[in-house]
């Protein structure tokens, strides 16, 4: 098996300057806090080459190393708290719950890795978030919508069917970066998958459930809407007819009974074909409460998306805008969805785009519990065959002042909650969620350097706070060593900057080819029904969303709402989101729309060029296969940087007749 399997839990690689106590102090009797002592264990071996010893001590004289999850002196502290406490001769990892002890543990492991501790070191830390979560796009034939590395991890020929070693090395991944809930199958609940509340496959799930419970994660489902009707044989699944209420209430008792801490349900409802409440004239709060009524008893939680629009929008109709849809859904219906119901925002108005604002319900929403969803699979980013480092323009999404009164940052939103069903009379952000990016590929991630995507949306979510510079640092050090990891953080955080210059310009969205979403399509929307157009003349290009076009800029505070609807203050990397412009339109710089449009196009590419030289400078200190295979990815991603630099400028050199102030070459 090759390095990269391991990801940020290498085996050693480099040297630890740190002596570590062999033996363990730990009397852990609950099913994480144990799974945390062998995880220590298995840590130190991996890093060290020696097993620590097992002990029990009564009081704190040995030199050792003291795994507590009960601890007295971390009374009172949060959910999935921890403290690291280093001395000469002792080390103290605590907390006042497993998952915090199994935390703790893997920070630990991490700092020493990143040759961190030191006597004297000290760290409490505790997550920002209570809901850090997972989706699977993943389909009972094994295929993954949206997947680019390799098929599923769980199902294969229609089925559960997995490597339990693997799914045990993935929930050790998950857990080392504090996720704690994940949703198994694709929101698109299609074919066999729609018998995962059956007993035939909750038989499996069980299985399944089981692995990941150790490293402190629960389980979500998605379901199908229309269960009741398709599964169920009943008339209709109208919300508000009793007989569907019975039956989802009898399915939830067959569910828990094999899976007790099923976390619940995540649901996609009227949403791109899936069936919803809509079909019954209901609302999303009839829907979801619906189902929150049948979980309620177990503990069970509803997770309900907003990515909720009319797909099937006539070109010609200039009147409805998409960016509108969730708003326009959602904002009405805040307070009145049950306690244990929490709503999934995608981060922006459209579809986990490049560049796209953040989406204005946020802040908004006072009475409703939600979390924000987020996409590590590069669906839009370049697949995983392009390098596209996510947590950079996460980083600005956490940055994000939504104006809604004080500390109303993205960031400040998000905050652990601290009883199971929090009373919703706030507008916290509970967590965050996102698709993830692996599959079977030996690397997991398609692209080597991809799983530092996956790294950091843990510890982002854990820690809004943190920089993207940090966490490409952080991983790099923990995946090549720190000499080299400082090169390699350096190429990731290039390579945002670079993909956005190449894609499509300033906050336009959708120039993406269709259905598959990997290179240009310039037009590829343009006809189509899903809503996304750019509406580019010879003179002029983008959708007007001030109060003179479609009103969106009003869904947000009056202080962004203003900010936006105006050209001059709205940020330049956003103005073709909110704002029709023509191509002489005069940008901060002082050059023309259109010019900076061939000047980003140009760049970028020229930035994937550089990123690669980079890259190649970096063979001596590398492996061969991770070398190499990252070197092919750097090869098809230039000829993927050239059809869209080229394309592009054609396009806009072909509507406007206007050369390059530079007289580079463009295609006509
Ligand atoms: O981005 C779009 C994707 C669909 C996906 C949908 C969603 C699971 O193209 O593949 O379906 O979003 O988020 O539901």
């Amino acid at each position: 098996m090759l390095r990269e399997y391991d990801c940020w839990l290498h085996k050693r690689k480099f040297e630890i300057d740190f002596e570590i106590p062999l033996f363990v102090c730990a009397d852990e009797k609950g099913l994480v806090g144990s799974q945390a002592v062998k995880e220590y264990c298995l840590g130190i071996k991996r890093l060290v080459g020696i097993e620590p010893k097992l002990t029990k001590s009564k009081d704190n004289s040995c030199n050792a190393v003291y795994l507590n999850s009960s601890s007295a002196s971390s009374a009172g502290s949060a959910r999935d708290e921890f403290s690291i406490k280093v001395t000469e001769t002792q080390i103290f990892i605590t907390s006042s719950d497993e998952n915090g002890l199994l935390y703790g543990v893997f920070r630990f492991l991490s700092l020493l890795s990143m040759r961190e501790i030191k006597n004297g070191f000290e760290l409490t830390d505790a997550p920002a978030s209570s809901l850090r979560m997972i989706n699977h796009w993943d389909n009972f034939d094994g295929s993954i919508e949206r997947g680019y590395a390799g098929n599923s991890l769980f199902y294969k020929d229609g089925g559960f069917n997995y490597d339990k070693t693997r799914i045990e090395d993935y929930a050790r991944l998950l857990a080392s970066v504090g996720i704690n809930r994940v949703s198994i199958n694709n929101v698109n609940v299609r074919a066999n998958a729609k018998l995962l509340i059956t007993e035939k496959y909750l038989k499996e799930a069980k299985k399944l459930a089981a692995i990941f419970r150790k490293f402190g994660i629960k389980l979500f489902f998605s379901i199908n809407f229309g269960a009741p009707w398709s599964l169920g044989k009943l008339a209709s699944a109208d919300p508000l007819d009793p007989a569907v209420g019975q039956w989802w209430k009898k399915r939830a008792e067959l569910i828990y009974k094999y899976i007790p801490d099923l976390a619940g349900f995540l649901v996609k409802a009227d949403s791109e074909g899936e069936p919803g409440p809509f079909q019954y004239n209901r609302t999303h709060a009839d829907g979801a409460n619906m189902l929150a009524k049948a979980l309620e008893p177990f503990g069970g939680e509803v997770i309900w998306r907003c990515f909720v629009y009319n797909c099937t929008q006539d070109w010609r109709d200039l009147k409805t805008d998409r960016a509108r849809a969730a708003y326009d859904h959602f904002m009405p219906l805040d307070g009145s969805f049950e306690k244990n119901v929490i709503l999934q925002i995608k981060f922006g108005p459209y579809d986990f785009q490049i560049r796209e604002p953040v989406a204005p319900l946020f802040g908004a929403l006072k009475k409703t519990r939600h979390v924000m969803e987020l996409q590590i699979t590069q669906e839009y980013t370049g697949h995983q065959i392009d390098l596209c480092y996510l947590p950079y323009v996460w980083e600005d999404i956490l940055n994000f002042d939504t104006a809604h009164g004080d500390n109303s940052k993205i960031k400040d939103l998000l905050k652990p909650t601290s009883t199971h069903y929090p009373l919703p009379t706030n507008h916290y952000i509970e967590g965050l969620a996102a698709v993830v990016n692996v599959g079977l590929d030996n690397n997991w991630t398609g692209h080597t350097l991809a799983q530092a995507n996956l790294y950091g949306y843990g510890r982002m979510a854990w820690n809004p706070s943190i920089t993207a510079k940090t966490i490409a640092e952080e991983w790099s050090a923990l995946s090549f060593g720190k000499d080299t990891g400082q090169k390699v953080s350096d190429i990731l955080l290039k390579s945002y900057p670079a993909y956005e210059k190449y894609n499509a310009p300033f906050g336009i969205c959708f120039m993406v080819s269709p259905n598959n979403h990997y290179g240009p399509g310039i037009e590829g929307y343009e006809f189509s029904r899903w809503g996304t157009y750019h509406r580019a003349d010879m003179n002029e290009i983008g959708i007007d969303r001030t109060p003179s076009g479609t009103g969106y800029t009003d869904q947000y505070s009056p202080k962004n709402a203003a900010l936006f609807a105006d050209a001059k203050t709205c940020p330049e990397n956003l103005i073709l989101f909110f704002h029709r412009l023509r191509y002489d339109y005069v940008m901060k710089n002082g050059k023309t729309l259109l010019q900076n449009i061939y000047n980003t196009h140009f760049e970028g590419y020229d930035e994937v060029v550089a990123m690669m030289e980079d890259w190649k400078r970096l063979e001596p200190l590398l492996e061969a296969e991770v070398y190499k295979s990252v070197l092919s990815r750097f090869e098809r991603q230039l000829n993927n940087a050239r059809e869209w630099k080229d394309q592009i400028n054609t396009y806009f050199f072909r509507k406007t007749g206007i050369a390059d102030e530079h007289g580079r070459k463009i295609y006509f």
